[in-house]
């Protein structure tokens, strides 16, 4: 019904362009109408609000991740800066980066992106604290005693939160710690330290940054299920035990061949009952490649669709997408044969996934 009503919306609006062009009326090119900059021809056309503008609406915000050695490509970066509202670094936050040597910090990636999103006015997310993944080699080559490990893992957390104290709004304090099964990952820290880990991991961080939102972030937890459902308790727990958790992040790497998480928006509603905000925080959704105008379409319509379902839950607080162009993705790297995830392509122009989401954040449907 939803796919339906929005391709047919799409299709209107395709003819109304056609009849248009037709009728020799004069149609604004869409960057033009979007990013302007000012008034049209006539002196009266407004600026079309941008997606974080729209989002700021209601009280949220739209962001997208960038990596480093995207920041050069500045027609790229450019559009990070005029559209969205908030970012995440991509890397330049994780273990690796920042604690290249035991105790030995580097902030240079994490602060490039800090200054860029500073001078473009964008808030930043932090990411992320603790992951079983891109730790550096000193840490993973060796074993440690339990005591060692938590020490090392008090100290990290500790000395990157306070870094990064008034400069990120929030942080990925756990990320990823959970099997599909809804067992903990046996992760460094799990084996070691069992998983009192993680209520440290929040208390550290808390001490180290007492005004950040703290969350626990994962992949395959937008729907109702097992991965979702040990988060759900784990965030009740955590709750009950007094230990400062603020949000559940849904990372959202969705994938158009395994079908839309349908209970997406009952499950943010569960985690904003347990009095926690939710974030939808690494967006983006893949294809088989090549991409074709149907799939395109279905894409729209689950962007569209992700976009209506964190906006009718009051403690969703924004959205993020991971990347913004089909340029720069981390997925046909991973997931050779796919791609083509995010919302406008290589070349920056908007695809059908960009007019979904200002439909749903304005209301109107795509
Ligand atoms: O976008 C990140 C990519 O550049 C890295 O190569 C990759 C390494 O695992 O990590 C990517 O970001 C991941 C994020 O930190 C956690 N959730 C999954 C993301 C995609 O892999």
């Amino acid at each position: 019904m939803r796919t339906t009503a929005r391709r047919t919306h799409a299709r209107t609006a395709a003819l109304a362009v056609s009849a248009a062009l037709l009728l020799g009326l004069a149609v604004a090119p869409a960057a033009e109408a979007e990013t302007g900059g000012g008034a049209g021809a006539g002196g009266d056309r407004k600026p079309a609000k941008t997606l974080h503008q729209l989002a700021r609406e209601s009280g949220r915000y739209f962001g997208a991740a960038v990596d480093n050695p995207e920041l050069p490509d500045t027609e790229y970066a450019d559009l990070l800066g005029r559209e969205f509202g908030q970012t995440t670094p991509g890397n330049a936050m994780k273990w690796y980066a920042t604690e290249p040597q035991r105790g030995v910090f580097d902030f240079t990636a994490g602060d490039e992106i800090v200054a860029y999103a500073k001078a473009k006015g964008l808030k930043v997310r932090g990411h992320t604290l603790l992951w079983h993944s891109q730790l550096p080699d000193w840490l993973t080559s060796r074993t440690w005693t339990p005591a060692e490990l938590r020490s090392i893992l008090k100290n990290h957390i500790t000395k990157v939160a306070k870094h990064y104290r008034g400069k990120v709004f929030a942080w990925d304090v756990a990320n990823e710690i959970m099997n599909e099964d809804g067992t903990y990952r046996e992760n460094i820290f799990y084996t070691a330290l069992g998983p009192g880990y993680i209520a440290d991991a929040l208390r550290w961080a808390h001490a180290a940054d007492p005004k950040a939102k703290l969350y626990l972030n994962d992949y395959n937890v937008e729907a109702v299920g097992p991965k979702s459902d040990a988060y759900y308790k784990l965030v009740k727990q955590l709750k009950a035990d007094g230990v400062p958790v603020d949000g559940f992040g849904m990372q959202a790497h969705l994938a158009l061949q395994f079908g839309y998480p349908d209970r997406l928006r009952q499950n943010i509603q569960r985690f904003a009952r347990l009095g926690v905000d939710v974030a939808i925080t690494e967006l983006d959704i893949r294809m088989v490649l090549p991409s074709d105008a149907s799939k395109l379409a279905e894409q729209a319509d689950w962007y569209g669709r992700v976009t209506e379902d964190c906006l009718a839950v009051r403690r969703c607080v924004g959205i993020t997408v991971w990347g913004y162009s089909d340029r720069h993705s981390w997925i046909p790297a991973v997931f050779p044969g796919e791609g083509a995830a995010l919302p406008w392509d290589e070349k920056l122009a908007r695809k059908p996934a960009y007019d979904a989401i200002r439909g749903a954040l304005t209301g109107g449907g795509s």
